[in-house]
């Protein structure tokens, strides 16, 4: 867990090249124009990235989240917006693999896995964010379908996925009212709303979901009626180390920058990494970074080896979330003038990293999940 082994060094390595030979070339101009490239999640399928722990009887690498950490970690530092495409189009891999029928597996998870079918999780809603429990969508059974209504806020490349895992109350108040399905992109009543304008992660679209009178088969229901909640929660938990593993690329891409950059840019007759002042907020940084990657890499291992994993995964997302934000402005700084400029990537970093402390529970969220868990283990 503390070094990487020769075939993880390997896999880290090929998927840095992927990475910046798919993605580099439109980041900058994706970013400026908000476009998503389907075509561009294509060639990271084709290059094996988008199916990292899926068992490879259903299309994927047969890793683990070690493995799938790793990898996110290198998307990230050339695209955050696409490392964030392949982390939710991991949910409803994890859903499938964790609690799908094999029909339901085998329908799609091969898709998913190798990137020719794009995968989402509808979750929120306009009045329902944080208190996910609180969802008003209803799912009402008639015969041998599910008719869907109510809308979905928030959804990441709403509009352009093949399958959406949507959660939607089939019984009374509370989490045990949820129930989750598969919904197909094409589903008739399934439309979508706006597009929201972000000031970060640009290159991928954020869209509304609007269920009207939607019908699907019965057999899209994961589990049984009731069972939803849990199963947003414990993909969630997995979600969790995919956001943090994303973060620490971003804020690594942010480090090798202004780093980079501090050696070379020269005031009062020296290299500016030799003052203190600037030294010492790269060193901090470093130590942010590490520290944010043992973490992730813990709760990637835990989940990986069984072990409890929930409140790790909510520790790895909130420290690899708040030290990207952190890194990011702290590299603007060193770069000044130059920093807060497009002329360097950095500004995008700071605006990327924002999102990542909202996104999968806001920070707050994880600090609750963590103090519950310790309330728990010291009540006694
Ligand atoms: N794994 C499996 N089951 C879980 C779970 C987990 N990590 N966390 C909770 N559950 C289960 C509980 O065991 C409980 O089940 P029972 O009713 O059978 O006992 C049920 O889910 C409800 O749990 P709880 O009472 O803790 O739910 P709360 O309404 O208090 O909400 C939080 C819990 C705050 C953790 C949850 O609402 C949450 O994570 N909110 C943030 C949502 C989010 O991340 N949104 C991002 C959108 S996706 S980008």
């Amino acid at each position: 867990m503390f070094a990487l082994d020769d075939e993880q060094i390997a896999l880290k390595e090929a998927a840095a090249e992927a990475s910046r030979a798919i993605l580099a070339d439109s980041v900058r101009d994706d970013d400026e124009h908000e476009v998503f490239r389907r075509e561009l999640f294509t060639s990271l399928g084709e290059a094996g990235l988008c199916g990292v722990p899926t068992p490879e009887e259903w299309g994927g690498l047969g890793l683990g989240y070690l493995e799938y950490a790793i990898v996110l970690e290198e998307i990230a530092k050339v695209s955050a917006s696409y490392a964030v495409t392949v982390a939710v189009n991991g949910l409803p891999q994890i859903i499938l693999a964790e609690f799908g029928t094999d029909a339901q597996k085998q329908k799609w998870m091969p898709g998913l896995a190798g990137g020719e079918l794009l995968g989402a999780f509808a979750l929120s809603e306009p009045e329902s964010g944080s208190d996910a429990a609180s969802m008003k969508t209803t799912a009402v059974r008639d015969g041998d379908e599910y008719i869907l209504n109510g809308t979905k806020f928030w959804i990441t490349h709403g509009s352009y996925a093949d399958l959406y895992v949507v959660m939607a109350r089939t019984g009374g108040e509370g989490a045990r009212g949820v129930s989750a399905f598969l919904v197909p992109g094409d589903t008739p009543g399934l439309t979508f709303g706006k597009k929201e304008e972000k000031m970060g992660l640009r290159a991928s679209p954020t869209v509304e979901l609007i269920f009207e009178d939607a019908r699907i088969p019965a057999s899209s229901l994961l589990q049984a009626e009731g069972r939803g909640f849990r199963v947003a929660m414990s993909a969630l938990d997995g979600g969790r180390i995919t956001i943090g593993a994303s973060a620490v690329g971003l804020a690594q891409a942010a480090l090798d920058v202004s780093a980079h950059y501090a050696t070379q840019r020269r005031q009062f007759r020296k290299p500016i990494v030799e003052f203190q002042g600037v030294g010492f907020m790269l060193a901090d940084m470093a130590i942010d970074i590490e520290s944010s990657r043992l973490l992730v890499h813990k709760a990637a291992w835990l989940r990986d080896n069984g072990r409890e994993y929930s409140d790790i995964a909510a520790m790895a997302k909130c420290r690899a979330t708040d030290a990207a934000m952190k890194v990011t402005t702290d590299a603007v700084q060193v770069l000044g003038g130059y920093g807060y400029t497009r002329e360097y990537p950095i500004e995008r970093y700071m605006r990327d990293a924002k999102v990542m402390q909202i996104v999968e529970g806001t920070n707050q969220i994880q600090r609750m999940v963590i103090s519950r868990h310790l309330a728990k283990r010291y009540e006694t």
